[in-house]
């Protein structure tokens, strides 16, 4: 059966890259699909949300370029609640320049990305230049990239033949691209006549994930987990100020059970009907 029909645990044991490997482990066994995106400006905030979210999800998403009072402790408490509460780390960093820059923007800096983030992404636009470039950095260290193939957003340009480019470039480098950031599945899409890709699994993670909200004012769209996960066929739910932008610790922790709850419902509905 396409990928998407079996279950997270089997799809495990077939991947290769060892990032898609232990979040598909992370999820079984955490029975949780929800990937929590903390975009909060203080240190202090954004530590405190993750430890309250941290036993409901399989991953952590994060941009660590809006918090103000960076520094290295961060990283060093961002490990720590990684550790404790058993989750992945994606810093969503969306490189999009040429290979030699987003290499060094992925290894130096100030934030040293590919010291710690598991996951990363990057759009396509410059080309298979920058899934190299990445790789170069990311393969060595057991990382794993996501190509943002579609976005969630009013008016975005990553359709049609954009999308299935992607796919491509994302098919020539499998070890290292472990799935998308996507709307829906992406199989079999761009793939040339006679071009075997049915065994192919690549992970798909989904922002854009409301329950009480159809989007903001800035071109935002949401979906329920249920049209996510179900409907659509995507693996991993991204949710941010859903959870975070509840006020008070308990709300948050709350929104953080509600979501885990119906992304992993959606989940069994597709798995066994
Ligand atoms: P929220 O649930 O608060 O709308 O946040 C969504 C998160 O997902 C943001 O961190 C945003 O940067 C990210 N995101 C998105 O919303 N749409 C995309 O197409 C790609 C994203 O990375």
């Amino acid at each position: 059966p396409s990928a998407h029909l079996q279950t997270y645990a089997q799809r495990a044991e077939k991947h290769a890259n060892p990032a898609a490997k232990a979040l598909l482990e992370t999820i079984e066994r955490k029975s949780s699909n929800l990937c929590v995106s903390v975009d909060v400006t203080k240190k202090a905030d954004f530590l405190r949300i993750i430890d309250i979210v941290g036993p409901y999800v399989c991953l952590v998403k994060t941009h660590v370029d809006i918090i103000e009072d960076f520094d290295s402790s961060l990283i060093d408490r961002l490990k720590e609640l990684s550790a404790k509460h058993d989750f992945l780390i994606f810093e969503d960093r969306k490189f999009a320049d040429i290979g030699n820059t987003v290499a060094l923007q992925y290894s130096s800096g100030v934030h040293k990305i590919a010291s710690w983030s598991h996951i990363t992404n990057a759009h396509p636009v410059p080309g298979p230049g920058i899934v190299t470039g990445l790789a170069s950095v990311g393969t060595p260290l057991g990382r794993g990239l996501l190509l943002l193939a579609e976005m969630s957003t009013k008016g975005n340009l990553a359709t049609g033949t954009y999308t299935a480019d992607a796919v491509r470039m994302a098919r020539a480098h499998r070890d290292f691209v472990i799935g998308f950031i996507a709307m829906h599945r992406m199989d079999g899409i761009g793939a040339q006549a006679g071009e075997a890709v049915e065994d192919e699994d690549f992970l798909i993670l989904t922002p854009g994930v409301g329950l009480d909200v159809k989007g903001d004012s800035m071109g935002q769209q949401y979906r329920t987990p249920r049209e996510v996960v179900l409907e659509s066929g995507c693996d991993v739910i991204i949710v941010g100020r859903g959870i975070y932008g509840k006020g008070s610790d308990a709300e948050v922790r709350e929104q953080a059970e509600r979501y885990r709850r119906e992304g992993w419902v959606a989940y069994e509905g597709r798995v066994s009907p």
